[in-house]
């Protein structure tokens, strides 16, 4: 039963503009689900993929954090159906790897390296691929059950959506990753979505002090609001700031959330002698990093990165949504833009300038 041709945000070549154009969402296979999504979040990671740090396979429809309505189920899905709220989860665990077996969901032999998947093909004909095996700047999107987490219906989209990679991944880098204590003194480099919600984790996990750091000062509200005690200005010698905010040592644990190497050097320089630095950001391969040898003794620091917040998203997804709907956890400062898919192009343009926290594209009902 499919709904005919619904739109899609199509990405055709590295650094053009998406292009709105018709899709011919495919039938739903025995395990598939077909979503009408309602909200999805505009990452830096769907920027990646057009500006030359990830290499998808083009076309590509971006958008992997997002929520919607089940329209209809395959033959043998048997957890969902039609009329339920969904997040989707753009690294469905196969849940029989060797990591899987050892509770590393966020490591999944089966996802990893996964960066597009087949998609659906336009109405002229052409076969399209999916970001991350999602593809959610669309009106509809036909995915395995897997990919796709239950939330309460009491929850809105425009949350939801952000459920499912922002909030993941930057309040599980800090509870699940750094595994963050009371009185542990933080500081958080780059505050867009991903680092904002580094900040609420920071926040429920009783860090202090929080410090919050962005080149652009306009951030300080927005972090001040998600829960940061102190904001540096990345113009102001970070490091330094740092120290001086935490007894001349340096934080407990620092978190790069931008993907750029002088600033994860900044969060390795920035963390205590025995600290932790948490490599959020995903930067390129072109790029590199150097440490020498001595300070690598001397500092005893460790230096990790954290995968969708070393999370289970079919657990931690229902968790984040429950401290939502309990009003324990306010992640509405991180909406700062909505628009329609016809405004994505500026939204990725607000996100190269470091503009705003996210956009959320909105969606129709019903086409
Ligand atoms: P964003 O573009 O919304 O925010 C980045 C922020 O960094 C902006 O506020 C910028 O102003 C700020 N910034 C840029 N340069 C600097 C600098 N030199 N010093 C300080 N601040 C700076 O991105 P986002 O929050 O959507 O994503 C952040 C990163 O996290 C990005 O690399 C993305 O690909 C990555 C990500 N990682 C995972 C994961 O599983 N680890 C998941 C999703 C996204
Ligand atoms: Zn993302």
């Amino acid at each position: 039963m499919s709904t005919g041709t619904t739109r899609a945000a199509l990405a055709r070549k590295p650094d053009e503009p998406l292009e709105t154009v018709e899709v011919d969402c495919r039938e739903v296979d025995p395990g598939e689900v077909r979503v009408r999504v309602r909200a999805a979040g505009v990452c830096h990671s769907d920027l990646s993929m057009v500006n030359g740090t990830l290499s998808p396979q083009f076309p590509v429809v971006l958008g992997h954090e997002a929520a919607g309505v089940v329209a209809e189920i395959g033959d043998s899905v048997s957890e969902l159906s039609a009329g339920d709220h969904v997040v989707f989860n753009w690294a469905p665990p196969c849940r029989r790897c060797w990591h899987c077996l050892r509770d590393e969901p966020w490591l999944c032999t089966a996802v990893e390296g996964v960066v597009t998947a087949p998609g659906c093909d336009t109405v002229a004909g052409e076969s399209t691929y999916a970001c991350l095996g999602i593809g959610a700047f669309a009106e509809e999107v036909v995915v395995t059950e897997e990919s796709l987490v239950r939330v309460d219906p009491d929850l809105p989209f425009d949350v939801a959506a952000l459920l499912g990679c922002a909030v993941l991944t930057g309040m599980g880098a800090v509870r699940n990753t750094a595994a963050v204590r009371p009185g542990d003194s933080v500081a958080i480099l780059g505050l867009g979505g991903i680092g904002l919600s580094a900040v609420a984790g920071a926040r429920w996990s009783g860090a202090n002090p929080i410090i919050a750091v962005d080149v652009r000062a306009d951030k300080e509200p927005l972090a001040r609001a998600m829960g940061a005690t102190d904001f540096v200005s990345a113009e102001e010698p970070v490091a330094k700031a740092i120290r001086k905010l935490t007894g001349g040592r340096g934080a407990d644990h620092t978190f790069e959330c931008i993907g750029r190497p002088d600033t994860i050097r900044t969060a390795w320089q920035a963390a205590r002698r025995g600290g932790q630095v948490v490599i959020v950001g995903v930067g390129g391969r072109a790029e590199t990093v150097s440490f020498n040898p001595l300070e690598l003794f001397h500092f005893n620091r460790t230096l990790r990165s954290s995968i969708y917040g070393d999370s289970d998203p079919a657990r931690d997804i229902g968790t984040l949504a429950s401290l939502v709907l309990a009003g324990r956890l306010d992640l509405s400062p991180l909406i700062t833009h909505r628009a329609t898919l016809d405004g994505i192009n500026d939204a990725f343009e607000r996100m190269r300038a470091g503009e705003g926290a996210r956009t959320i594209i909105e969606f129709p009902a019903s086409a």
